[in-house]
């Protein structure tokens, strides 16, 4: 491709937040964890996650190299409603995730995580991913690939199914968003400049205060009984 970018001038690759949403036991975090170090088995010993963490990434997309920061959290059982705003803010993108052994899973992502990103997000302005995980599991399937597609074209987003297990489209899955999310930010770049083609600065990074646990109740410190779930 011609006009391919690394870099930024400073040579910095630009940095973009990202988040996984989905019902607890999806595999978001498996999905993390096979991005970041995939020669690693899948950890069985993994637990619930215990509030908001991040991990960052460096990705290829057609355009050069960029870097994801990749917000995980737990279900939404224990994820407070305080957090929301935290979790969402700055976000460029989103990887909604389901099961697709647990229809329930399929069916919370129009019945509570896209109302999230609605109330709690510029929905419009985030790029998003439907990511159909524990592919590896065909014969307890419950969720078809149709209908997972039927849901995308009502939402406008694009669609894989991955393995955490096996690996199986999990890079692809991440690439993937991020190509769509640098995508944007280069043609709103060049469209605010003018039609110049400079790359975005380097998103900023998160304060140390971004980053928030949760106790065993799924409350904050911040915030006593907030319960997304209540
Ligand atoms: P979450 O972060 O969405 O809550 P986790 O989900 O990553 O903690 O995964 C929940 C369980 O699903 C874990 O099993 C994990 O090993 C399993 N899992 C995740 N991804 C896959 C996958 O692609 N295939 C299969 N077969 N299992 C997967 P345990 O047994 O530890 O609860
Ligand atoms: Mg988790």
């Amino acid at each position: 491709m011609s006009g391919r970018a690394t870099s930024t001038p400073g040579g910095k690759p630009p940095l973009y937040k990202i988040v996984m949403l989905g019902d607890s036991g999806v595999g978001k975090t498996s999905l993390v964890a096979r991005l970041t170090n995939p020669d690693r088995p899948l950890n069985h010993d993994i637990s619930a996650t215990m509030g908001i963490e991040f991990d960052t990434q460096m990705l290829d997309t057609p355009q050069g190299k960029v870097k994801a920061q990749i917000w995980d959290t737990a279900g939404q059982e224990r994820f407070a409603r305080v957090l929301l705003p935290t979790y969402f803010r700055k976000a460029k993108g989103v990887i909604l995730v389901y099961d697709i052994t647990n229809a329930k899973s399929f069916e919370s992502l129009s019945e509570r995580w896209m109302a999230q990103l609605n109330d709690h997000s510029n929905a419009d302005d985030l790029a998003k991913l439907l990511v159909g995980n524990k592919s590896d599991l065909e014969g307890s399937r419950e969720v078809t690939a149709e209908k997972a597609s039927a849901f995308c074209q009502e939402y406008g987003m694009e669609f894989l199914e991955t393995s955490a297990k096996s690996g199986d489209n999990v890079l692809t899955a991440f690439e993937k968003l991020i190509g769509i999310v640098h995508d944007r930010a280069l043609n709103a770049q060049s469209k605010s400049k003018g039609g110049s083609n400079a790359l975005p600065k380097t998103a900023e990074k998160p304060a140390e205060s971004d980053t928030v646990k949760l106790d065993d109740d799924g409350n904050s410190a911040a915030d006593g009984n907030a319960c997304g779930a209540c």
